[in-house]
């Protein structure tokens, strides 16, 4: 019989509320100008555009015991989580367009809260130049957007950590981290405290992306629900400027590509956040066009079928 076509829903987050530069606003319009939708469409998914979430504007002040804009993240990312805890109830595969990367708490939230009402195991992939596991009194900046995973796995203020109705929402061997190049001082103790597992730069220098991906996809059950929370500023910066905390040093488009390509061939993604795109800093939207052209790998022939059938 004809396999179920998966139903990917977009849903928009214009905001800049959590980073350190103003624009990533502007992430879900730059996404569907470079042509998002038809892109999935032409690998055989259905695609469902709900348009954009709203929420406060950026007042863009200074940070207040530790954290910048910490009501205005919580109201976009209780926004997210809704959104995506809906989208995955109705059977669809949410594909969240940030908006930078404090969104991921409310996203991924979301994907617990959905796991664990259904006994699903989760994994979660970070792909990301940032660990992002600050805390208020470690952050250099107040940046809620270096900090997700951190509240994620319990680590953060009551409104944020609890959003998805469970604390914490995530244990730290649900997540891998792939990509990772700056990381803080105290943030890095932080993270060998907690036990994440992270493969850095260094990892995929020595290793190559193919062993390092085979590492972050090993030991999944079948019906393992797989969220990518894809950090645009993961590239490196020479093929995606257009984002706000560049690093250099960072993977390749074919060692992109390959890790895209291992994702979509584990059958296992179940959602995707593509966040912290900044249209301000990009050059003729060619970083949201290279994003685009990812997510498309990401969603390669194996995964036309939902996973467990
Ligand atoms: N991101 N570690 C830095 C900070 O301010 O906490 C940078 C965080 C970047 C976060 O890119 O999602
Ligand atoms: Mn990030
Ligand atoms: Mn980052
Ligand atoms: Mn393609």
């Amino acid at each position: 019989h004809a396999p179920t076509p998966i139903t990917a829903e977009l849903i928009g987050a214009p905001t800049d509320i959590g980073a350190g530069a103003r624009g990533a606003s502007m992430g879900p319009e730059a996404l569907r100008v470079a042509g998002l939708q038809p892109a999935l469409e032409s690998h055989g998914l259905r695609v469902l555009d709900v348009g954009n979430l709203s929420g406060p504007g950026n007042p863009w002040l200074p940070p207040l015991n530790g954290y910048r804009h910490l009501p205005e993240v919580v109201a976009w990312n209780a926004a997210v989580c809704d959104a995506v805890y809906a989208a995955l109830g109705r059977g669809h595969l949410p594909i969240l367009l940030g908006g930078d990367h404090c969104l991921g708490v409310g996203s991924i939230a979301a994907v617990a809260r959905h796991c664990r009402e259904q006994g699903r195991p989760l994994r979660v992939l970070w792909l990301d130049a940032h660990a992002d596991f600050n805390t208020s009194a470690l952050t250099p900046s107040g940046n809620v957007h270096g900090m997700p995973v951190a509240c994620l796995c319990g680590l953060g203020p009551a409104e944020l950590v609890g959003i998805g109705g469970h604390t914490p929402a995530l244990r730290p061997d649900q997540v891998r981290q792939i990509g990772i190049r700056s990381v803080d001082e105290g943030e890095k103790r932080l993270v060998h405290e907690h036990g994440l597992e992270v493969f850095d730069m260094r990892f995929i220098d020595e290793e190559g992306m193919r062993r390092t991906m085979a590492r972050a996809l090993e030991g999944m059950p079948a019906n393992t629900h797989l969220h990518v929370s894809f950090d645009v500023d993961f590239l490196d910066p020479e093929i995606a400027p257009g984002v706000g905390t560049t690093v250099p040093g960072g993977p390749t488009y074919r060692e992109a590509q390959l890790c895209m390509e291992m994702i979509a061939d584990s059958g296992r993604l179940g959602s995707l956040d593509i966040v912290e795109l900044n249209p301000a800093l990009d050059v003729r939207n060619k970083t949201a066009e290279l994003a685009v052209d990812l997510v498309e790998s990401l969603f390669g022939k194996s995964t036309l079928m939902r996973a467990g059938r």
